[in-house]
């Protein structure tokens, strides 16, 4: 093709293609049909291999931190999104190219099915992958989840692509009808390829500018009656504490230290979808198969009152956590103990381990039994922060485990499957930590310039920030300014033993440039890792700094 043809021909093809991507969008939020974008970029997500997934998110976060582009978990999702979307574009205005080139080809106006047929054709051929793709990523387990029936969503892909491709045929047929006949001006062609190409390019802005508004709107409002929900749950919640248990902690945190207790909207999100699983709770069952006495199918309300319910506040991270990173968060988790659940199922004698699969399908870990049997404080979890846990945090069940890194702890849990043998977890395949036990890590959140006070003659600037190692508690906090001694700074009492630890430093003012370092020591006395090392394997470590000009 020459290359006025050629640009013509792609920026047709890209066209259509946003186009078909707004209208799939919008069908998406009206019936729940599959949108292509993002089941393809999960379905690619899963295919490649680990180390390059690992490489793309590390590279992906730091440039979200390096960037200050905002909240790691909801800014990485955005980026998901876009790239799905990008990727969807690219591979539709690479096929349209194709199209088009194959039709010139021919060397002669299309007539009769050729205006049409090659692209319905190519339509017809791209909605196969497209279809099976779907059927992984959305339909491959139980599907309890609001998406609608596979039948419908394959005959649905097939009929929006077959029109996409039909649409493009004709687009470049009708072009061909105008180029230039030897009988005609050149002139009056061309004003007439102009008309028609303003057209197609109104018709395609239209579809993708009512598609993308409309449904755009459709999640605006979804996400208004959402939140409307979570209000009511928040009003009809009977076990609101009046504050929080350690209320009465004598050490206050360092002004601008993060929030203790995180507030709900607020708690990092991570998962491999991306969109979360939105169960529908009338056909959700939890099923324990396998080596179980009572092969039995538990629904929501007989594991909210069957069992007593226990209350924790709980640190989770994201084993992808970076030092002083954003993906850990703490609030109130509220569940039935595992142990006590496992008696009334009755395993048999062989079980070693559980297997936990998922509503997101491919998402899966393997639990020890013996680790089940030593902590009662595991559990079955179905509130967070005295409501149900929202969509995107598991709804409607997902299991804590003290001391893990959030990879080891399945949210939207459908099956418990009692096995004889350990097996690699969803994660664990992908070379990550077969344990994941949670890094004693250390952050400062601030050196509260602003916010000095006296005492003695002597003026302080506060310093604080966070303390956490699992479940093993913090004994002791360390302060380093510049090349100074390392000081022991105040611990606030936790919420929990397995929260953070809030702590503070009072540091004597000196003025200008100064960076402050920080180190923890767990319940036993050990010291925190303090060399480098990147979240890939184990969790990341080493000593966190700030530095700030103190004025
Ligand atoms: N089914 C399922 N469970 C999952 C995940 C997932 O992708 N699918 N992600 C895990 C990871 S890596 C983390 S860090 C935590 C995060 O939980 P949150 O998103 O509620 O903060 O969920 C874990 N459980
Ligand atoms: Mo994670």
């Amino acid at each position: 093709m020459k290359r006025p043809t050629f640009l013509i021909a792609a920026a047709l093809s890209l066209l259509w293609g946003a186009a078909l991507t707004a209208v799939l969008y919008l069908a998406d939020q009206i019936a729940d049909l599959s949108f292509a974008p993002y089941i393809l970029f999960d379905w690619v997500a899963t295919i490649l291999p680990g180390d390059v997934i690992t490489k793309v998110i590390d590279t992906m976060v730091e440039v979200i931190e390096r960037g200050d582009l905002g909240e790691t978990s909801s800014t990485a999702k955005t980026i998901e999104h876009i790239s799905g979307i990008g990727l969807f574009l690219g591979l539709a205005t690479a096929a349209g190219i194709g199209l088009a080139a194959l039709l010139r080809r021919r060397d002669r106006p299309a007539q009769g099915a050729w205006r049409y047929g090659p692209g319905l054709a190519l339509g017809l051929i791209a909605a196969v992958p497209l279809i099976l793709i779907a059927h992984d990523v959305l339909y491959a387990g139980d599907t309890v989840t609001a998406v609608a029936p596979e039948q419908a969503n394959a005959a649905w892909l097939i009929a929006a692509l077959a029109a996409w491709g039909a649409a493009l045929n004709r687009t470049f047929a009708r072009l061909q009808d105008l180029a230039p006949a030897a009988d005609t001006s050149a002139d009056a062609a061309d004003a007439d390829r102009r008309r028609f190409l303003v057209q197609v390019g109104g018709a395609t802005a239209a579809l993708t500018v009512v598609g993308a508004g409309l449904g755009r709107y459709l999640v605006y409002r979804d996400d208004q009656q959402y939140q409307e929900r979570i209000k009511e749950n928040r009003a009809a919640a009977e076990d609101m504490p009046d504050a929080l248990p350690n209320a009465d902690a004598s050490v206050q945190p360092a002004p601008g230290t993060r929030p203790e207790y995180t507030p709900l909207e607020d708690h990092y999100r991570i998962d491999i979808n991306s969109e979360p699983p939105i169960v529908n709770e009338d056909e959700w069952r939890l099923a324990f198969t396998g080596l179980v006495q009572n092969p039995v199918q538990m629904t929501l309300d007989e594991l909210k009152n069957g069992y007593a319910p226990l209350d924790q506040y709980v640190t989770l991270a994201c084993i992808s956590n970076r030092i002083g990173g954003d993906l850990t968060s703490t609030t109130r988790w509220t569940g039935a103990s595992l142990r006590d659940v496992l008696a009334d199922v009755g395993l048999q004698p062989e079980a070693t381990h559980l297997k936990i699969t998922t509503a997101d399908n491919r998402f899966f870990e393997i639990v020890d039994l013996e680790l089940v049997d030593s902590d009662p404080r595991i559990m079955l979890c179905y509130a967070w922060d005295g409501i149900p846990l929202l969509h995107k945090h598991g709804f409607p069940l997902r299991i804590y485990i003290p001391d893990l890194y959030g990879m080891k702890q399945p949210k939207w849990i459908t099956q418990i499957e009692v096995m004889d043998h350990y097996e690699d977890g969803f994660w664990v395949e992908r070379s990550w930590d077969r344990v994941a036990q949670m890094r004693a890590t250390s952050v400062v959140d601030v050196a509260a310039a602003d916010r000095t006070f006296e005492q003695d003659g002597v003026t302080y600037v506060p310093v604080g920030g966070i303390a956490h190692a699992g479940a093993r508690g913090i004994s002791k906090v360390e302060v380093r300014v510049d090349e100074g001694e390392w000081r022991e700074a105040q611990l606030r009492e936790p919420l929990s033993d397995t929260t953070w630890v809030i702590w503070r430093y009072d540091w004597p003012f000196e003025a200008g440039d100064h960076t402050f370092a920080v180190r923890c020591y767990d319940g036993t006395g050990e010291m925190q890792i303090v060399e480098n090392n990147p979240p890939k394997p184990s969790g990341a470590t080493g000593i966190h700094r700030l530095r700030r000009n103190i004025a």
